[in-house]
């Protein structure tokens, strides 16, 4: 292993193997580390029944290369992710990026000594070496979490965690199965287990919206009108609020009459998809406004299940789109079989696990197998798992404290030459991530060969503009309905996290001011 390299890259997901390339292609020395036994990422781990991406597979691919672009053919309108793990594994293929890699390599800690002008970076087995830039393309829904109910470790049949899900398939046939939760990973797996299972409890605290994928394996005449307008459907994407083509408009709910409203909403429902969301330019920013899609999701709901006392307790009341909207193939569905049972968290809370199954403050829940989809730490999670010493020996997690700072969310003061991949304050996922991936990738690499022209040792985040890009996503954050509910993007989700808004809405806005930074020479960071 070559030990003074340019750059460690940490993490072999979309934001890892795009990074080595673009560094590759300049010419640096670079060396992934991840933890995994092989490339992918979210796409290695996530492997729980139904996992399959919210974004349409045509939009959720690389464009770095147009070959790479025409030559992979997606088979479904979204793809499920042993496909999305083919695709990354074909990528690194294509690219020979596995020489590049060491895999089965946690990081443990990464530290800046300052009179060499290294990040000095250690794995969980005590290898060593040192590189001029530390990259963490560490992902930010990679850090799973289970709560610590009490007795977890007392019971008698299997657990699983949806982001941890083993290799091997899992057979519920015949099993009294536990969901625990209901977001995204809930929605997509609890159709399909309950198919398997003799009987599945779903514990809900609290309801969710989602809108129907209308998945279908695409159609080879309509992929290839796809690719035929490639350049022109990734130009509509990116300058759309999320990066991503919803077909966004500049309509507004209030201003529209009931009838429109009724209509625009229940084309995107027919279209399916995360659409929806875009239907008219004020949801997220009005209550009222949002309230009228809202009752139409909670219309459909008692549409769909046919009790109507179990149709009012899956109906959501927050906010819709306030924590990250689903998208199901027969998620409300699924409630009308007879071997299915909402347990709704509201009226009684968990107390403990037993070693038979769990317990309710109401009542008791023989369970063969617990799967607990109860989600992720956020956005920081990932890197705060890892001991980052800055300047002074200053720690990133003293540092955070009191929630993540960073300059455009690719940069944080006090720790030279430390760049983050959709860090927090950048619109990871507020945006279509694989197009904001490049982008940060894309940045990062023209950053590091503008050094390299300028004999530039150290860059680093000002305290100046990272107090203001911090003031500018929260202002951005505070004038939309996002700070409303208790999500994960807030770090609600999370005992004892501090509530901050780390994602920063608007793609478009975004990439321009990160053009114009770079442009200006980097101003807002220090440079040496
Ligand atoms: O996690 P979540 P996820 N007791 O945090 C509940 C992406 N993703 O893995 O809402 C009881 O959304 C919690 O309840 P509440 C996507 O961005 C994408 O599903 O906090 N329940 C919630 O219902 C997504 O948003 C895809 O009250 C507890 C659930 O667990 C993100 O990953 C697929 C609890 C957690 O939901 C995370 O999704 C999957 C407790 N103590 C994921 N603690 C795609 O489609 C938590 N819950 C691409």
């Amino acid at each position: 292993m070559q030990h003074d390299l340019d750059a460690v890259i940490v993490g072999a997901g979309f934001a890892g193997l795009c990074t080595l390339l673009r560094l590759r292609e300049l010419g640096f020395s670079a060396r992934v580390f991840e933890r995994g036994s092989g490339v992918g990422g979210t796409w290695y781990w996530n492997r729980y029944p139904g996992a399959r991406c919210d974004v349409e597979s045509m939009e959720y691919s690389y464009q770095f290369s147009p070959e790479l672009q025409r030559e992979w053919n997606w088979s479904e309108r979204y793809a499920a992710q042993p496909e999305i793990l083919r695709y990354l594994e074909h990528v690194a293929s294509r690219f020979d990026l596995r020489r590049d890699i060491s895999f089965d390599t946690a990081v443990r800690a990464a530290v800046f000594d300052e009179d060499a002008g290294r990040w000095e970076i250690e794995t969980a087995s005590g290898d060593r070496v040192r590189a001029r830039f530390c990259i963490m393309a560490t992902g930010c829904l990679s850090s799973p979490v289970t709560p610590r109910f009490p007795g977890l470790e007392t019971f008698a049949g299997e657990t699983f965690h949806t982001g941890r899900w083993p290799h091997h398939p899992v057979d519920f046939r015949g099993k009294r199965v536990g969901v625990i939760g209901t977001g995204s990973s809930a929605v997509q797996s609890i159709p399909l287990i309950a198919e398997q299972a003799a009987q599945l409890f779903v514990f809900q605290r609290t309801p969710t919206y989602t809108i129907p994928a209308h998945n279908h394996p695409l159609d080879p005449a309509e992929r290839e009108r796809i690719k035929a307008e490639y350049p022109a459907l990734r130009e509509r994407a990116a300058q759309m609020p999320f990066g991503l083509d919803t077909r966004a408009t500049e309509r507004l709910a209030l201003a529209s009459s009931e009838e429109e409203r009724r209509e625009e909403y229940e084309a995107r429902w027919q279209r399916g998809g995360l659409p929806f969301l875009s239907g008219f330019a004020d949801l997220l920013i009005e209550r009222e406004a949002n309230d009228t899609a809202a009752e139409f999701v909670r219309e459909k709901i008692r549409g769909i299940v046919r009790d109507p006392q179990l149709a009012k307790r899956l109906s959501p009341e927050q906010v819709l789109g306030c924590k990250r909207l689903c998208i199901d193939s027969g998620y409300y569905e699924t409630f009308n079989r007879p071997n299915v049972t909402l347990v709704d968290l509201r009226d009684a809370p968990i107390e403990a696990i037993t070693p038979q199954g769990l317990r309710t403050r109401e009542a008791a829940y023989a369970l063969d197998a617990i799967v607990f989809a109860t989600g992720f730490d956020a956005m920081t999670g990932a890197l705060l798992a890892i001991d980052i010493r800055g300047r002074g020996g200053v720690t990133l997690t003293s540092k955070w404290a009191a929630g993540p700072r960073t300059y455009l969310g690719v940069a944080t003061a006090g720790f030279p030459n430390l760049f983050t991949i959709t860090g927090p304050g950048s619109p990871s996922v507020l945006s279509n991530m694989v197009p904001s991936i490049e982008q940060h990738a894309g940045w990062i690499a023209r950053c590091l060969g503008w050094t390299r022209e300028h004999g530039v040792a150290r860059i680093e985040a000002t305290a100046a503009a990272e107090d203001a890009w911090v003031a500018h996503v929260n202002e951005v954050a505070g004038a939309t309905l996002f700070p409303t509910c208790n999500s994960w993007y807030l770090g609600a989700n999370v005992p004892g996290k501090p509530r901050v808004f780390m994602p920063y809405l608007g793609f478009p806005e975004y990439v321009k001011k990160c053009d114009e930074v770079a442009a200006k020479d980097y101003e807002g960071f220090a440079v040496a």
